[in-house]
């Protein structure tokens, strides 16, 4: 099969597109598209200071790369969630951490790390054994993504979210018909009081495409996934999804972009409900006087005074 813009042989055919290209004409489509989302919802300009969220998987060290490579002001935050641990060096954490450090020496680039083990006395997963393991470790990402773009003054946090994650997300919101979640699920979410500006401007791009352009241009990454991943419902919805595309290729595109215009036309973002800040980090809470976040490490040390031990149950 031959690129469909030249006549070098296409080295990766995007089904949902019907579209054959080689490497250098894919590598330009994936920049292309970043752009483009990057200028169509006024994600950020260059003289802003970005915060990128990375984890250490393909998405993230492909937005970092990219943002590095297209001259931006980038600084990037890795959160040791604390999972896997006991195992060392080998452990699931620790291991994202390797990659990531050592991606920021090669490319010179700044970076940031948190330790939520070593800070609040339990894996980010485990924080709150109420909750399942990917929401207590969701709520841990999101506060500390956000207490440091404030502290440390950056005008926006950028996010490797992709459109696999994007209609992950939509399906589950739609299943539940959460409406919240609904009216909040956009590729930008502008600062309010307490709150930095979050973006993601991989949101058009597949986790087949963020692969394909480390592969491309030799981004490295940790190639597991967090034990905790298998379980989640998310997964469930991705194999559905990869079944959907299989008999309908290009409905996860044309779904999300018609959701987008769906709400443009219909629904206003919300601005959320601030009730007062937390008494711990004077960042806004939605109820109380302790943020959902502070809340739960309230719990945790609780939990310490009355000796009752984290274990990690897989
Ligand atoms: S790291 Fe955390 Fe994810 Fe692992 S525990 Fe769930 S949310 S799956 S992106
Ligand atoms: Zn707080």
């Amino acid at each position: 099969m031959r690129c469909r813009n030249c006549e070098s042989k296409a080295q990766i055919y995007l089904r949902s597109f019907n579209l054959p290209l080689c490497k250098n004409h894919f590598i330009q489509r994936y920049i292309d598209t970043v752009k483009k989302t990057i200028s169509k919802f006024k994600m950020f300009s260059e003289n802003d200071k970005i915060l990128v969220a990375v984890s250490g998987g393909k998405d993230s060290m492909a937005l970092w790369y990219l943002l590095l490579k297209l001259g931006y002001k980038v600084t990037a935050l890795y959160i040791n969630l604390g999972i896997g641990n006991e195992k060392g060096e080998s452990g699931y954490s620790n291991m994202s951490e390797k990659v990531v450090r050592e991606f920021a020496k090669r490319m010179g680039a700044d970076l940031i790390i948190e330790n939520v083990l070593e800070k609040y006395g339990a894996p980010a997963p485990l924080l709150d054994r109420k909750r399942t393991p990917c929401s207590a470790c969701g709520i841990a990402k999101r506060h500390i993504f956000n207490s440091i773009a404030m502290q440390r003054g950056y005008d926006v946090v950028a996010t490797g979210h992709n459109l696999d994650d994007e209609v992950t997300a939509l399906l589950g919101n739609i299943l539940r018909w959460d409406e919240s979640y609904l009216k909040s699920q956009y590729p930008v979410l502008h600062a309010e009081d307490g709150f930095a500006k979050k973006v993601k401007p991989l949101i058009f791009l597949t986790e087949k495409e963020n692969l394909a352009f480390c592969m491309f241009e030799g981004i490295p990454f940790h190639h597991d996934e967090c034990p905790f991943a298998q379980g989640a419902t998310n997964i469930t919805l991705k194999r559905i999804w990869a079944q959907i595309e299989d008999f309908m290729p290009g409905t996860k595109y044309r779904f999300f972009r018609e959701f987008l215009k769906f709400k443009e036309k219909y629904f206003k973002l919300e601005e959320k409900k601030i009730q007062g800040k937390c008494k711990v980090c004077n960042q806004p809470t939605l109820a109380g006087d302790l943020c959902t976040f502070h809340r739960m490490i309230e719990k945790v040390k609780n939990k310490i005074i009355t000796g009752e031990h984290f274990q990690q149950s897989y």
